[in-house]
């Protein structure tokens, strides 16, 4: 039901100078005057007030701000307590909220309020879900541009092109050709190219950057008794893994974030990868090739203590057989060198060679190298599986149109632009085919 009062409290639960409580709905302000036991709020002002429970007991002073409906965040009627901090007092101030008629909102229901009362598109929604999780500076900033509306309006201006499209094409199956400009067809097929193009970039630069949002990932990989427990310790400060001489130490994937310039990645160390008949060790090594799967880049070591062996090979053929990024590392600098690099340099990547035990600088520096090149760019980007697989069947859709408008059979044309549009604003905003048509034949202005 929308038109009923949510309540709940805004902040993150702890220890804190201030907590926020926010109420939205018609209800909002009588509920805070009742507890407040004021007579009225000036919009966008903020009161300094008591606040009472239901048994009219004192509970806290606090800062109440009151937005009146539509110029809200959802829309409606929404204020705002600033409560001292703390668990319990806005848990009072939520309870007396609640005992004046609110309801305890949902998760994500004031985002949805937004969405439903045309303050945000989905775009929006999601950029706010995922902007409070964001793992990184640069995470921040893209979601913030996307909140801004600058997806939206990228597809917002698709849509259009789309929807120019359809309607021509629709006229022009049902009515008269001559009623339409000559050039019509050359300028359908014009925009049909500049929208592939646009959405083939925007699918690239999304899956180059995938790990950007959600947090890259990256696995240490290699063979036994390497040093990649030693290494993982070393990145994170702590003795954070169990390091022995004992090759098969590490059993289980030990899984840490930690801060790499303006990064925060999950760091994986995996069990050594070798041929072993050993039920746990197998399970281990079975993991440590998942982790490389799901990795968004590689640090992979090798032994320069010890000779070039089948296990090294077998880690060389895990590299050769995939396309993230990889940094290629000879450990156990220290030592009598007995690898021989002739097996490493069919990569192009250089080869690092470090000492665990000592600086590892040049590794940090090189992993932030590579997280910095995924990073920001200008380009449009999506950042949800939804969006990538929408833009995906829209792109599909738009190259199948191609043909049949080259040869004319604008029923099929039609239609896979209509498919098209479907998907494109499943992004934005669900859309309605016979209401935009409307619209759309009433901007023509066809007058016929
Ligand atoms: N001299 C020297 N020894 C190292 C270095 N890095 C690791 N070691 C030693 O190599 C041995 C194996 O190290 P780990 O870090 O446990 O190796 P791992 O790759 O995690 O091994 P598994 O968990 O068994 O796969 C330990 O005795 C470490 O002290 C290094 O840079 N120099
Ligand atoms: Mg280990």
């Amino acid at each position: 039901m929308l038109d009923d009062t949510i309540v709940a409290i805004a902040t993150a639960n702890g220890i804190g100078s201030i907590s926020i409580v926010r109420l939205s709905g018609s209800n909002s302000l009588k509920i805070a005057l009742q507890i407040s036991k004021r007579t009225s709020l000036t919009p966008r002002y903020a009161t300094l007030s008591k606040l009472y429970d239901f048994s009219d007991e004192l509970i806290d002073e606090s800062l109440l701000i009151y937005f009146k409906n539509p110029y809200s965040f959802t829309g409606e009627d929404i204020v705002e307590f600033q409560c001292h901090g703390g668990i319990t007092i806005s848990a009072l101030v939520l309870e007396a909220c609640i005992k004046n008629g609110a309801r305890l909102a949902n998760p994500g229901e004031f985002s949805k309020r937004a969405f439903l009362n045309g303050k945000i598109d989905l775009t929006q929604a999601q950029a706010i879900s995922k902007m409070i999780e964001a793992k990184s500076e640069d995470a921040v900033k893209l979601l913030a541009r996307q909140l801004k509306g600058e997806l939206k309006e990228f597809i917002e201006d698709i849509r259009k092109d789309l929807l120019f499209m359809l309607a021509y094409t629709e006229v022009n199956i049902d009515y008269a050709e001559e009623d339409l400009p000559s050039d019509i067809f050359e300028q359908i097929n014009q925009k049909l190219v500049k929208i592939s193009k646009n959405l083939t970039n925007t699918l690239e630069a999304s899956k180059q950057r995938e790990g950007l949002i959600d947090g890259f990932k990256v696995a240490i990989i290699g063979k036994p008794n390497v040093g990649k427990s030693s290494l993982l310790n070393k990145l994170l400060n702590f003795n954070r893994a169990i390091v022995s001489d004992i090759a098969g130490t590490t059993r289980d994937t030990i899984e840490e974030s930690i801060k790499i310039g303006t990064h925060i990645i999950k760091i994986i160390d995996t069990a050594g990868i070798r041929q072993t008949n050993e039920a746990i060790e197998k399970i281990g090594i079975e993991k440590s090739i998942q982790a490389v799967n799901e990795a968004d880049l590689i640090i992979a070591l090798f032994d320069g203590s010890r000779k070039f062996d089948n296990e090294d090979n077998q880690i060389l053929e895990l590299l050769k057989n995939n396309d993230k990024e990889q940094i290629i590392v000879i450990t156990k600098d220290d030592l009598e060198v007995k690898l021989e690099n002739s097996h490493l340099l069919t990569f192009n990547s250089e080869l690092l060679k470090l000492n665990t035990k000592k600086e590892i600088r040049p590794l940090i520096g090189k992993i932030e190298n590579i997280l910095n090149q995924n990073t920001l760019s200008s380009d449009i980007m999506l950042i949800s599986k939804n969006q990538v697989d929408e833009v995906a069947q829209t792109l599909y859709n738009i190259n199948q149109a191609n043909k049949p408008l080259q040869t004319g059979e604008l029923e099929f044309f039609a239609h896979h632009i209509n498919e098209a549009l479907q998907h494109i604003s499943n992004i934005t905003r669900p859309y309605e085919h016979d209401q935009m048509l409307d619209i759309m034949f009433g901007e023509f202005c066809l007058g016929k």
